[in-house]
């Protein structure tokens, strides 16, 4: 691998976003992701959202969730949704929610969050891949 070569590019590259980012700072900014995609038919999944800035890689705290739904639109069924309910934080910057996932196939998590300090609300869309 070219390792000096890619960690200065890195280096370059950073620094051009954070100028960017300091005049304006938005959505792409930010990557909901789940820690793990790939889950057992349980009425009882608890799915874990990490939230990250991408200019720093760290992740956000305090993020105030207000938009959650789990169904199985990627298959095909966007009708088949689940009750989500919002879990106590225990790791800073990761959000839990238990719900319901009662058939294998994909389902799907959509969220939306207000990030501190940020006018733009966060949206992620994340397939769920879920086993018998
Ligand atoms: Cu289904």
């Amino acid at each position: 691998m070219p390792h000096i070569i890619s960690r200065f590019c890195a280096a370059f590259a950073a620094a051009s976003l954070l100028t960017v980012s300091a005049v304006q700072a938005g959505e792409a900014d930010y990557a909901f992701e789940l820690v793990e995609t790939v889950y057992s038919v349980s009425d009882n999944a608890v799915l874990t959202l990490r939230l990250t800035d991408l200019r720093s890689q760290q992740p956000v705290e305090g993020a105030i969730i207000f938009a959650t739904r789990v169904d199985m639109e990627p298959d095909g069924m966007a009708m088949m949704a689940s009750q989500i309910t919002a879990l106590p934080v225990e790791t800073p910057g990761e959000y839990r929610f238990a719900t319901d996932l009662s058939m294998e196939g994909n389902w799907q998590i959509s969220v939306a969050a207000k990030v501190q300090g940020e006018a733009e609300t966060v949206q992620a869309r994340i397939v769920i891949e879920v086993q018998e």
